[in-house]
């Protein structure tokens, strides 16, 4: 198949100017379970040649350019010393572009990536989906299990942030308190089944209205462990991947969210390319989110 006859979404992949920037956080130490976090970026670049530009669930062609703004050199780095690095790059990217993509790299990115936004957090709205809290003590640095509360110390207002997708048996009682105490939305992975995820979307754009931009932290986790294989913290009961995939189109196409990551997929554990696949689709979805905007 050439390239003029099956248009793949690696074709809108632009040196020059693009719509959207995509960057790789490729971060794999420091994570809770060990793996291959750090190969993710490299992965989903690759499994992009396998998506065509062409949605017939809505007979639209995806014509957005992305500008490819390779990765950042943390690949044999902790998190502690990949903050700089990962803010910086996605500081470059946000400065030019209406929406960046961040494709780590475990969680430890969000935090950087956040600060990468270059505006005062307070002025910042972070929406998770993510089966945790992500609220572990710092008391050995930062790590993947904690950038929520890492970005709490940081000056992110709890009121600023909305966690979305938190699962049963995966986090503790202290962490929900936490949670709780600085104001943090909360809304558990049963909510979202029963109430669909726009609705729950909805509900945490009006209380983040007051932040003139939003970032969206996609771990993967937070999808159910027999659709998403590759992600070590996935569990049995998480969010439909369809569910994920109306999540993405319905974040990109909000003129407010300047960032999107993508963490979590250690292609190390995937079967059949399951979450690599699900990996590119993610980003297939925020383009078309984003395309749709207005
Ligand atoms: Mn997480």
């Amino acid at each position: 198949m050439s390239t003029s006859s099956w248009p793949r979404i690696t074709d809108l992949f632009t040196t020059g100017t693009g719509d959207v920037a995509l960057m790789g956080a490729p971060l794999g130490l420091g994570s809770v379970t060990p793996g291959r976090c750090a190969d993710a970026p490299r992965v989903v670049r690759e499994t992009l040649k396998r998506f065509s530009t062409y949605d017939v669930e809505t007979g639209r062609e995806l014509a957005v350019r992305i500008a490819d703004k390779g990765d950042a050199p943390v690949a044999e780095l902790m998190p502690a010393d990949a903050f700089a690095p990962v803010r910086d790059h996605a500081a470059h990217c946000t400065a030019s572009h209406a929406l960046t993509l961040v494709i780590g790299g475990n969680n430890a990115v969000t935090r950087p990536a956040a600060h990468g936004l270059g505006l005062p957090l307070s002025q910042v709205g972070l929406i998770t989906l993510d089966a945790h809290f992500d609220l572990r003590g710092t008391d050995e640095g930062p790590r993947n299990g904690n950038p929520i509360r890492c970005l709490l110390e940081d000056g992110l207002p709890g009121r600023n942030i909305v966690q979305i997708g938190l699962a049963p048996y995966a986090n503790t009682a202290a962490m929900h308190r936490t949670a709780k105490e600085e104001g943090i939305g909360v809304i558990t992975i049963s909510d979202v089944k029963k109430r669909g995820i726009v609705d729950v979307l909805e509900d945490a754009f009006v209380r983040l209205s007051h932040c003139p931009a939003l970032m969206v932290d996609f771990d993967i986790d937070v999808i159910d462990r027999a659709q998403c294989p590759g992600a070590p913290g996935a569990r049995p009961g998480g969010m439909p991947v369809d569910m994920f995939f109306e999540a993405a189109r319905w974040v990109g196409g909000h003129r407010k969210v300047k960032l999107a990551d993508l963490t979590e997929f250690d292609p190390g554990l995937d079967v059949s390319d399951i979450t690599a696949l699900t990996a590119g689709r993610w980003v297939c979805e925020m383009l078309a989110g984003f395309s749709e905007r207005t």
